[in-house]
């Protein structure tokens, strides 16, 4: 059985996060991996307050284990979903794209329990230092948006960086992964593409069969010109906003009204022209659709294999 300072201070069976995936993480997907023993997380990003509290509340009716909130601090509503997170009691915040700073005290003076992904050892030592429980490191394997460093890198340099459980992220989907992620100082990891393919995932049948077909060189990323880059699957559509964003005559308002959208559209329609598959690199070792209790029983299966079996590595 693998165990960790995480599962203990969550009350979780496995360290297994499901990434806040917009579009993608709602109460259905969230209720399936905290019924299964990791933590299920509902995304906050693509809700009002009041759409959020719906689906917090369509949550716990399917659920009564520990699970979380992401808020995309980028989003026109974080303000009002960070106030929805206090109003309902949400066990466990997670945030993203941003500076969770501002919102911070609010949520430790209400017990929430917050959990910051960052990208940068700036980051997560800032947040540590204002109460954080726990940091998601993510590295650049990651769908959506991402930063500089990559997960090998990163995730020992914020272990090292802050005395808090660090959760690692970006290029993991199986046991493999996961051991590695334990072995470079983290205590957890996240997956999102991993989950996206979950039975209990409602996104469009196309969007799922696209990441099952995809290999190791399906992804790219657009979207640097702009300030924040994103990984996607090689579409249309994301073909066609790399080559915009390299023409100067294109203004960034043009750029951002293309992008507008363009995640609902692959998650809602499975709209292969205009819309915006995100999804990790890791899409080339998603090979078949599963439920959330198959995919953590799986991958903590193979993890124990692994680490039972490493000293297979030393000589005396
Ligand atoms: O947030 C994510 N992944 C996301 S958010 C998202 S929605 C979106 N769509 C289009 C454009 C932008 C966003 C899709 N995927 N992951 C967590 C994450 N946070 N990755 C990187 C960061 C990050 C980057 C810069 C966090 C903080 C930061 O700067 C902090 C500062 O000091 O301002």
């Amino acid at each position: 059985m693998i165990d960790s300072v995480i599962c203990k201070l969550l009350g979780i069976k496995y360290p297994v996060f499901q990434g806040g995936m917009a579009w993608v993480a709602d109460a259905d997907l969230a209720a399936a991996v905290s019924n299964a023993g990791g933590l299920g997380i509902i995304a906050g990003m693509n809700m009002n307050g009041e759409q959020l509290r719906a689906e917090i509340r369509k949550l716990r009716e399917k659920c009564n284990k520990p699970f979380g909130v992401n808020v995309m601090l980028m989003s026109p509503y974080a303000e009002e979903v960070a106030d929805v997170i206090v109003e309902e009691r949400v066990p466990v915040v997670t945030t993203g794209a941003g500076n969770p700073l501002t919102f911070m005290k609010k949520w430790t003076d209400a017990g929430v329990k917050v959990i910051p992904v960052v990208a940068s050892v700036a980051l997560a030592q800032m947040v540590a230092k204002r109460g954080a429980t726990a940091i998601v490191a993510e590295g650049g394997e990651s769908g959506g948006h991402i930063g500089e460093a990559n997960t090998m890198a990163l995730v020992p340099q914020v272990a090292d960086g802050v005395d808090i459980p660090v959760i690692a992220a970006g290029g993991i989907a199986d046991g493999r992964g996961f051991a590695a992620a334990l072995m470079l100082g983290a205590q957890g990891i996240q997956m999102g593409t991993r989950f996206l393919v979950a039975k209990e995932c409602n996104v469009h049948p196309d969007f799922k069969a696209k990441v099952l077909k995809a290999g190791d060189t399906a992804t790219m990323v657009s979207g640097r010109r702009l300030g924040h880059p994103v990984r996607a699957l090689k579409t249309p559509f994301a073909r066609k906003f790399a080559e915009m964003e390299k023409d100067p005559s294109v203004t960034d308002e043009q750029l951002n009204a293309l992008g507008t959208g363009a995640l609902r559209k692959a998650v809602v329609e499975g709209d292969n022209e205009g819309g915006s598959f995100l999804c990790g690199q890791v899409a080339g070792l998603v090979k078949k659709e599963q439920t959330c209790k198959e995919i953590l029983e799986e991958i903590t299966g193979q993890a124990e294999e692994i680490l039972k079996g490493a000293n297979k590595f030393l000589t005396e």
